[in-house]
């Protein structure tokens, strides 16, 4: 199998064609009706972008590229990349080259690391990786190569040049923000011979003998890589991205919206809910007791953090693959067998309550409790793994879309004076 950008080449120019007859000889089918509660929230099941990269189906979870994250969990995260830009798995001598290319372009200039220990010291970590993405745009060759005037047909290729630099880069940048925002020593520098899931489990420092923890980062890398593009992040990037931001702007968007607490930073909030359940119960608790805290967090007017999502109706599947990691490496762990419980007891209390569409557990109510495990005890940190991860998903798309000649996103707004005119008149009793 060639390269990726190889086989990037020999697929693009037939994608265009695809699409140019699809809009052509069918652009007039409808797929999507809207309401006024879509409208209202959050444009909900309206089908109106396009996503090739995956799909999320409300009773399937997450699939790449047709194939189910279930059956992807042993795959190396720059595996997925290659099948999240290609629709194939690279086999051994691609995944080599793709591995060479991530490690040759690893160097973070010496400018980023200045930029970030300017910053204030109790900055969080998601603010410190955006600042250093969004610091190196000026290394974009997608917008030296539009500054040098250059052909619609090619900017796919430098959006995947910027795309490499960034994803061989993102690891070092986050696992040094990790070092020097919680204090533990200096950068470790990445090794040659590691993949790049591998690498950051090395550069985060983070020591084990069993070789687990290096597992868990390249699960979590290919777990939380893409979730189709209507999510927060994703729909972000795609947005800055479709003005021909160059994908440094772009990412840096999306990385934004995965800080937000009902998005990505969910993950550390798990987190703080379960050690909180801990603390009040000194331990473990038992059902009944966890069932009351349940309804308490619920009754003071707060979500609880892992639950619900805006698209899947089941279990997350990578909720599932965490659980079986969970019960495989660390079964006795205390953290551990409380998401277990709280899977047994919360799903039950949220539809009992009866107000949430999908009462089970999202990707981010059990990632918190291995990483604890392991030692990363920070939790602030946990939504910059997933950032790193999301990368690959970001950056898959926008190669995807500057291929495809993706128009620049415009929906039409309305406002609430016109909807109410869209109200027939109450006839009179
Ligand atoms: N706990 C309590 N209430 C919840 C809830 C939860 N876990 N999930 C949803 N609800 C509430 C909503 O706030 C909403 O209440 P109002 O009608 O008062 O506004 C109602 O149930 C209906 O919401 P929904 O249609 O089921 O869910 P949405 O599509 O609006 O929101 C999500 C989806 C994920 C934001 C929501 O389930 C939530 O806030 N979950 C907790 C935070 C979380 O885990 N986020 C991570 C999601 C994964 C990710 O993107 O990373």
């Amino acid at each position: 199998m060639a390269t990726l950008q190889k086989r990037l080449a020999e697929i693009i120019p037939g994608l265009k064609d695809e699409i140019k007859s699809i809009t052509k000889n069918h652009g007039d089918i409808k797929i999507s009706d809207v309401n006024i509660a879509q409208a209202y929230g959050g444009m909900r099941g309206v089908k109106g972008m396009i996503c090739d990269t995956s799909v999320v189906n409300p009773d399937t979870g997450l699939v790449i590229r047709s194939i189910p994250i279930r059956d992807l969990t042993e795959k190396l995260p720059e595996e997925i990349f290659y099948l999240l830009l290609t629709g194939e798995l690279p086999d051994k001598a691609a995944l080599k080259a793709l591995q060479k290319e991530l490690i040759d372009r690893s160097k973070v200039p010496t400018y980023v690391w200045k930029v970030l220990e300017a910053m204030p010291k109790d900055s969080h970590p998601m603010t410190m990786l955006d600042t250093a993405i969004l610091v190196m745009e000026k290394e974009s060759e997608f917008r030296k190569m539009y500054d040098a005037g250059m052909k619609k047909d090619d900017y796919w290729k430098p959006t995947l040049e910027d795309a490499l630099n960034m994803l061989a880069r993102i690891p070092v940048v986050a696992a040094g923000i990790y070092r020097m925002r919680f204090k533990k020593g200096n950068r470790i520098a990445p090794k040659k011979d590691l993949d790049w899931g591998a690498n950051y489990a090395h550069m985060l420092g983070i020591k084990d003998k069993t070789g687990n923890w290096a597992k868990l980062v390249q699960l979590y890398l290919t777990l939380h890589s893409d979730h189709e593009g209507g999510n927060v992040s994703a729909f972000s990037c795609h947005t800055v991205g479709s003005a021909l931001s160059d994908p440094y702007y772009a990412v840096s968007a999306g990385l934004n919206g995965l800080a937000g607490p009902l998005h990505g930073l969910a993950n550390q909030e798990c987190l703080g809910w379960i050690l909180e359940v801990l603390k009040k119960f000194n331990g473990v608790p038992t059902d009944e007791q966890l069932r009351q805290f349940a309804w308490d967090t619920l009754n003071s007017g707060q979500v609880i953090p892992g639950y619900g999502h805006a698209v899947l109706r089941i279990t997350d599947p990578r909720f599932d693959a965490f659980l079986a990691f969970g019960k495989k490496y660390i079964p006795e762990d205390p953290v551990f067998q409380l998401v277990a419980k709280v899977f047994d007891i919360v799903p039950k209390v949220l539809a009992e309550q009866g107000k949430v569409k999908d009462p089970w557990p999202n990707v981010d109510a059990g990632s918190g409790s291995l990483l604890y495990h392991y030692g990363l005890t920070e939790f602030p940190y946990y939504t910059v793994l997933f950032a790193v991860s999301r990368a690959m998903g970001m950056l898959s798309q926008l190669v995807i879309n500057r291929a495809m000649g993706t128009a620049i996103t415009r929906p039409k707004s309305v406002s609430t004076a016109w909807i109410k005119k869209q109200i027939p008149p109450t006839p009179a009793a």
